[in-house]
């Protein structure tokens, strides 16, 4: 391995990444097929995936762009409080790609200014990923994609990706040591409370109940997966959660900066409870998928869940929810006392 590539590497597991490669901009080729793939398997996608062909023609935008460099960064190290799991993804309670108070989030920034003191230019889009980053880390062997289109190092699929596009053409693949799938393991298949994993390596983004939580799911009450979505209000994790390559991988050690203080602010009634300034203020740039103007879906979400499982305290916030300022809110709250009987 080239000496500058090793520093860089060096340089990635010194700040916290769990690995660190470096592939080049052509390796992204094959990514192309398997979008294609997945259009052709799944046509309604094609407008939601259209744009990650720019995933694989980088030099459209970045001529300079030689190589990309890819790390992971296990977040499974995060204490999840109690109370929140099933209703929030663990991705998300812990997620620092806009967060500064967090060390991931001040690590990727230092990462990234060493990489230029080293003479490098430097591109990277920190919300949504300036490539297709399951793809590059497979490329650069830094662990497998399984069924579930999870990416799994050694540590399971508790991690999430960051790549870099640089202007010199370096290389640092491995060879992971891991096993494959066991054959007729289709656990996470079965598990999928919508089906939107239907085979393996193929998903409908809009069926999942991480999609239907946050980008969609706009109109609930006629939704066909709103019983599905079961107590769910942002993001998903079944897949992961079911998958016995994950047992025992989530090693909690560590407290991501202010979760413990805002969780105890969150629960199902009291997500009805919350203001609109809250919700706008405090909730919105932590759990940033769902927009200000938008943030009255947490309340539609939390409803959908009370209504898959119904307790009697539930009660007297679904009918407070009849007078709540914004119209979907309240026709949320008026069908879900229809559906109950309330
Ligand atoms: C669009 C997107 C979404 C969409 C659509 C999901 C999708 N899979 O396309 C939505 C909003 C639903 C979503 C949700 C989530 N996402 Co998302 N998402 C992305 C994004 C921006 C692009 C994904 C993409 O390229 N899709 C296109 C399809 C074609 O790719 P794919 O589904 O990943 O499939 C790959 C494999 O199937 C593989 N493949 C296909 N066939 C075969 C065959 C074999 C034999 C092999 C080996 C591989 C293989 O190739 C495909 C391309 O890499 C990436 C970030 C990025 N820039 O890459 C994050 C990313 C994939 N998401 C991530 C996460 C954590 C999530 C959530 C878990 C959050 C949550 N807890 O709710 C959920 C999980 C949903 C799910 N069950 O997949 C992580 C995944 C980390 C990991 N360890 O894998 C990523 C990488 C973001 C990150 N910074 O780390 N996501």
């Amino acid at each position: 391995m080239d000496s500058l590539a090793k520093q860089i590497k060096n340089a990635a597991l010194n700040m916290g990444y769990e690995k660190c490669g470096i592939i080049k901009i052509s390796d992204m080729t094959g990514y192309e097929e398997k979008l294609n793939e997945r259009i052709q398997r799944i046509p309604e996608i094609k407008p939601y995936y259209e744009g990650f062909y720019r995933f694989v023609h980088l030099q459209d935008t970045y001529p300079w762009a030689k190589s990309i460099v890819i790390c992971v960064r296990q977040y499974g190290k995060y204490n999840i409080p109690e109370h929140l799991e099933g209703l929030i993804a663990k991705y998300y309670l812990v997620d620092s790609r806009r967060d500064e108070n967090s060390e991931d989030f001040q690590d990727s920034l230092k990462f990234e200014a060493y990489m230029q003191e080293l003479g490098l230019k430097t591109a990277t889009e920190r919300k949504f990923g300036i490539t297709a980053l399951r793809w590059a880390a497979l490329k650069a062997g830094l662990g497998i994609v399984r069924k579930n289109n999870f990416f799994y190092t050694e540590s399971g699929s508790w991690a999430y990706l960051e790549a870099w596009l640089i202007d010199k053409e370096l290389e640092a693949i491995e060879i992971p040591k891991i096993k494959e799938c066991p054959e007729k393991c289709n656990l996470c298949i079965k598990s999928c409370p919508t089906s939107s994993l239907s085979e393996p390596y193929t998903m409908n983004r809009s069926s999942c109940v991480s999609c239907l939580t946050t980008w969609e799911g706009w109109d609930l009450p006629h939704e066909k997966f709103n019983k599905e979505m079961g107590s769910w209000v942002f993001g998903c994790d079944v897949c992961q959660d079911v998958c016995p390559m994950n047992k025992g991988t989530w090693n909690a050690e560590e407290e991501f900066p202010r979760l413990s203080e805002l969780s105890k602010q969150i629960s199902l009634e009291k997500i009805l409870q919350m203001d609109y300034t809250f919700l706008e203020n405090v909730m919105q740039p932590k759990f940033w998928y769902i927009e200000k103007h938008n943030v009255w879906k947490w309340k539609t979400n939390a409803i959908n869940a009370m209504v898959n499982d119904y307790k009697e305290q539930y009660r007297e916030y679904i009918f407070h929810a009849c007078n709540d300022s914004n119209v979907k809110v309240r026709e949320m709250a008026e069908w879900a006392i229809k559906k109950l009987n309330l």
